[in-house]
C-alpha cells in the first residue's frame, strides 16, 4: 500500500497521521487551523478558532453509500467561519499526503443559516474545482494527486476560487481526495470546513449541478470500481472524474 520509505515516513510521523490529511486552510496571507485527528480532541471540539469539522482518523471511507463520505467520521460542526469573498482562492494545506492515483475535487453546499445545524448528507453540493489524470496512462501516468506532493518538507498546497457570482452566505466547503491504488477499493478521504461567503455576486448554481452525498456517486461507476492494473488500463489516457460538472460562476 505504502512504499518502504513512505512507511518509515509514517512510522517517524505517527500512526494518526501516517496517510496526511488536510490540516489547515490558507485565504490570502490568513491562516485558519483545521483539525488535527494527533491532538487532544477536547482541546479542539468546540474551540472559537475551529472551523473544520472533525475527523477522528486519517482511515478513508471506503463505501459511496457510507453517511459519513459527506464530511467524514464524525464530522463535528465547528463554531467559526472562514470568511472569504467570491472570486478569492481557498488553499488546503497538507502537510504531506502519500497517494498518487485518483481524481481530487472541491466542493460547495449553502447552509441557508447556521452551518453547525444542518444535516451534511442533505444539504445540495455543487463541485467547484477538479482535477484528475493530467498525462500518461491511468496507472502509470502524472496525477494532480502525485503532483501536488512535495517532499522536500514544505506543505502539499490545494488551491481553489471560490466562484465570484456565488451568492453571500453560510456555506461548507468538501475537499475530497479518491484514491484508486488498490484495487476495486476506492478509498474517499473527505474534508469539510465552513465559510462565510461575502462579494457581489448572486447565484446559485442550476439544480444539474447540484448532488447528495451519498447519492452522488454510483457504485458501478468505471471510474470508482475501478482496477487500475489491468493491461486495458495501461492503454487508457483518459479519467472521468465522478461527480458530475464544475460550476465556476
Ligand atoms: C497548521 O496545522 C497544524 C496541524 O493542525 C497546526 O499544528 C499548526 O498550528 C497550523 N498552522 C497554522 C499557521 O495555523
Ligand atoms: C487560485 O486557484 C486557481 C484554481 O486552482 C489556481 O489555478 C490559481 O493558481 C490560484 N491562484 C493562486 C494565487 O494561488
Ligand atoms: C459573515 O460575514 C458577515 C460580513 O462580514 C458578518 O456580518 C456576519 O456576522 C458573518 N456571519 C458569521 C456567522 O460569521
Ligand atoms: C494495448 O496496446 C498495445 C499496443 O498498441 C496492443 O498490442 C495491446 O493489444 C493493447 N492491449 C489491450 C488490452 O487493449
Ligand atoms: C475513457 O473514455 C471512455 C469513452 O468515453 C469511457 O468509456 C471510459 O470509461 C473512460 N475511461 C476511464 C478510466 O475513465
Ligand atoms: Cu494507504
Amino acid at each position: 500500500m505504502v512504499s518502504l520509505v513512505l512507511a518509515a515516513l509514517a512510522t517517524l510521523l505517527g500512526p494518526a497521521l501516517a496517510h496526511g490529511g488536510l490540516a489547515n486552510y490558507t485565504v490570502g496571507d490568513t491562516w485558519y487551523r483545521g483539525y488535527d485527528p494527533d491532538e487532544t480532541p477536547s482541546d479542539q471540539l468546540g474551540q472559537p478558532w475551529m472551523v473544520q469539522r472533525q475527523w477522528a482518523s486519517i482511515d478513508p471511507i471506503f463505501s459511496v453509500d457510507d453517511p459519513f463520505i459527506a464530511c467524514n467520521n464524525p464530522g463535528v460542526p465547528p463554531p467559526a467561519y472562514i470568511p472569504i469573498e467570491a472570486g478569492e482562492n481557498i488553499t488546503a494545506v497538507y502537510w504531506y499526503w502519500l497517494h498518487p492515483v485518483g481524481p481530487m475535487t472541491v466542493w460547495l453546499a449553502p447552509c441557508n443559516g447556521d452551518c453547525a445545524k444542518v444535516n451534511v448528507n442533505e444539504v445540495e453540493w455543487f463541485k467547484i474545482w477538479e482535477a484528475g489524470l493530467l498525462s500518461g496512462n491511468v496507472p502509470e501516468g502524472m496525477w494532480w494527486q502525485k503532483q501536488f506532493q512535495n517532499w522536500d518538507g514544505s506543505p502539499d498546497l490545494w488551491p481553489a476560487t471560490i466562484p465570484i457570482s456565488l451568492k453571500p452566505g453560510l456555506y461548507m466547503i468538501r475537499h475530497e481526495i479518491l484514491s484508486i491504488h488498490i484495487e476495486n477499493k476506492p478509498q474517499f478521504y473527505p474534508e469539510c470546513a465552513h465559510l462565510n461567503v461575502t462579494g457581489k455576486g448572486s447565484v446559485l448554481p442550476p439544480t444539474e449541478y447540484l448532488r447528495k452525498f451519498p447519492g452522488a456517486y454510483d457504485p458501478n461507476d468505471p471510474s470508482i470500481n475501478i482496477n487500475i492494473y489491468t493491461d486495458q488500463m495501461k492503454n487508457t489516457t483518459n479519467y472521468t472524474i465522478p461527480g458530475g460538472p464544475i460550476w465556476d460562476g
